[in-house]
Order: C-alpha cells, then structure tokens, then sequence
C-alpha cells in the first residue's frame, strides 16, 4: 500500500484543493492529510474563517482524504513520515524549493503537483470583501498571502 501525505490549512475549501488531493490520491492508495491547527496558523500568520474541526470534517467528508492528522508545527515532517510509513510527500507547487520540505528527499520521495491558477482562499475572501463592503465602505483587500 502506497502512502501519501501533505500538508495544508485547506481553509474555505475550493477547487484548488479538491484538485490537490484528488491528484495526491492518484499517486497512491491511501492519502493522509496533515491539517495546520489553528495555533500553527498563527504561527503561520494566517486566520482561518473556519476553525480546525470544521475543516477537518470537510476534509474527511472528500473521497480522496482516507486520515485528517494535526500539523502543529515546522518540525513534525519526519516524525510523520516514520509513524505513518509514508512513501511520498506531495505538495503544491507554491513550495517547490522550500527548505520547509527539500530535506524530505532523504526520508521519502517528494514531489511537487502544479498550483490550480485563478483559486486562493485569499482571493475568495477579497472578493467577497469587495462585494458585500460593510456600511458601503470597500474593504481593501489583504495583501495576497498565498
Ligand atoms: N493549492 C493548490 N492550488 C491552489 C491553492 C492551493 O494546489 N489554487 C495547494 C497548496 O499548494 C497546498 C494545498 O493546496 O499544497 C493546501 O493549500 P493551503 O491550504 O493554502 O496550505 P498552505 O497554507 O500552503 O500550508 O506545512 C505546510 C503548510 O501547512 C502548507
């Protein structure tokens, strides 16, 4: 059996990352999703609208997520990789190069799918901003952070 992990706060579900894991899938048998808490955003820098159950349960309502596990921290990967006996760690091509992942290649394969253009889930909150401003002020948007 064919193990396949990645990472990702996967806030405001879109296509993007229907398209991610659905590729991820194919690559093997079983596909573990490690879902960023809502203290790592922080840590991160990012705010998620839903919180970390709420997207967990969205995940593992997708036919091609088979485990949600929590991405707490930067130093987890290795640790994963060995309790889950992961054989590929597969990512979005936005971390292409990124140390946060290069080192991996000694521990499994690592392989990057191409990012799904025209789909963020700071673009969709943008937008929405602009469309719905509150007491008829346009919101600016944030700057984009994906
Ligand atoms: N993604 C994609 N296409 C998009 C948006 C996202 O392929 N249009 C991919 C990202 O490259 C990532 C996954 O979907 O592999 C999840 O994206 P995010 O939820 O934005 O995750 P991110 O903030 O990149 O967190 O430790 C790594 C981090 O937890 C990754």
């Amino acid at each position: 059996m064919k193990r396949i992990l990645t990472y990702g706060t996967f806030d405001l579900l879109h296509y993007g990352h229907i398209r991610l894991l659905k590729r991820a899938k194919a690559l093997g048998d079983y596909l573990i999703v490690a879902l960023s808490t809502d203290e790592f955003n922080e840590l991160k820098g990012k705010k998620s609208y839903h919180n970390y159950e709420t997207r967990k349960k969205m995940l593992e309502a997708i036919r091609y997520v088979d485990l949600v596990i929590p991405e707490e921290n930067w130093e987890q990967k290795i640790s994963d990789i060995q309790k889950y006996e992961v054989d590929v760690v597969v990512m979005g091509s936005d971390w292409a190069g990124s140390d946060k992942f290069s080192y991996l290649t000694k521990y499994c394969e690592l392989i990057y799918l191409d990012r799904t253009e025209g789909i963020s889930t700071t673009k969709i909150k943008n937008e929405l901003r602009l469309q719905n401003p509150i007491n008829g002020v346009d919101q600016l948007p944030e700057p984009e952070s994906e």
